[in-house]
């Protein structure tokens, strides 16, 4: 009986290992799998007759069918997944795919042109050690204009240039139409030597054309100290437009006014499209040169309103518009362009 059933064994084996081997698809597979070591399978049937068995034969018998059943089950899982992974490459061979080539791209995002003329701005006055001060948007009119020397007469004072905001228990509000309030507001605290920078949003009552927009950007700044003189001045702003515009940029300074500074300055970059030398270039008008800021020797009023003695100490202040800035150093000819939030336009800086 055992030699007989040993037998049948070794037929099962030799038999399936050979069927397993040549098998040629999962689906064949998985018939001859069920056939072998199923719930009705060929082994699984013979191990029914394990019962009819005297304990002793059961000592042999069970070990060598279990033996089997585990050799027989792992060479399905082998060849199982054997068969899967020629499947696989079949299928990628039938195909064009390239695994090899990049991922589709994606859009990442990035800052905003304007974000990054602001950032190569101020990275440049940080290094010359201005530090950056804040303040309100909406001021009052004293930090705005009165403490700036700004007479009421003045027409920036006017309601066709300025958004109001009407107070009826005090003086109106005004949206700051520079950020010069966040440099009074620091004077009124701080005693000099005073070195900060002032970027920020700043609103004025203009209609939105290709130069002009009601919100805009500016960067202004203001260094206090004893002895600081229009030399100061110069070197610091030219070393300025250097970072900006290459070590090689010609600055020239005009005489200008402001309210706010005497003397007060113009600060002309060579234009850098043309070099001077272009009749007809159409971002300098041919004159070979283009306006970045202003600036000045802060008016002895304005340091007397934030309570610091002209006869003590002096100081220089400057300010230039973000969008011009960028106009200029990206060849922006349009400053809707910053605004219309256009991808095809953003994505190109
Ligand atoms: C321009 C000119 C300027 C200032 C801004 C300033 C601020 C204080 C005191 C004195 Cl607290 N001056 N700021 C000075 C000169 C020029 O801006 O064209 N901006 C776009």
């Amino acid at each position: 009986m055992i030699e007989e059933l040993k037998n049948k064994l070794n037929l099962i084996e030799t038999n399936y290992t050979s069927k397993i081997q040549a098998c040629k698809n999962v689906k064949d597979l998985q018939d001859l799998q069920v056939a072998a070591i199923g719930r009705k399978g060929e082994l699984t049937e013979l191990l029914k007759s394990l019962k009819d068995l005297s304990l002793e034969e059961k000592k042999i018998f069970g070990p060598l069918s279990n033996a089997l059943k585990i050799k027989l089950s792992s060479l399905f899982e082998a060849k199982n997944a054997e068969l899967e992974n020629a499947a696989i490459n079949e299928e990628l061979n039938k195909t064009d795919l390239d695994l090899t080539l990049p991922a589709f791209p994606f859009n990442k995002g990035g800052r905003h042109p304007l974000a990054i003329a602001q950032k190569r701005m101020t990275d440049i006055l940080s290094k010359l050690g201005f530090i950056w001060a804040h303040g309100p948007f909406i001021e009052d009119e004293y930090h705005n204009f009165d403490a700036l020397n700004i007479p009421a007469h003045h027409p920036a004072r006017d309601m066709q240039d300025t958004f109001f905001i009407k107070n009826p228990h005090k003086s109106d509000f005004v949206l700051r139409t520079h950020t010069s309030g966040v440099q009074i507001r620091t004077m009124q605290k701080q005693k000099p030597p005073i070195r900060i920078m002032a970027p920020g949003r700043v609103f004025r009552k203009d209609s939105l054309d290709a130069t002009h927009s009601p919100v805009f950007h500016q960067i202004e700044g203001l260094y206090v100290d004893k002895n600081v003189s229009l030399a100061d001045l110069k070197r610091d702003l030219t070393v300025f437009m250097q970072g900006l515009f290459g070590k090689k940029a010609e600055v020239r300074f005009r005489p200008s006014f402001f309210p706010f500074t005497e003397p007060s300055v113009e600060v002309d970059v060579k234009c850098v499209f043309c070099e001077g030398k272009d009749k007809n270039c159409p971002v300098c008008k041919g004159s070979g040169w283009k306006e970045m800021m202003g600036a000045g020797i802060v008016h002895p009023n304005v340091l007397r309103n934030c309570q610091i003695d002209p006869e003590v100490y002096s100081g220089y202040a400057f300010g230039m518009g973000v969008e011009r800035l960028a106009m200029f150093s990206l060849g922006i000819k349009d400053i809707r362009a910053f605004y219309e939030n256009d991808i095809r336009i953003l994505e190109q800086f």
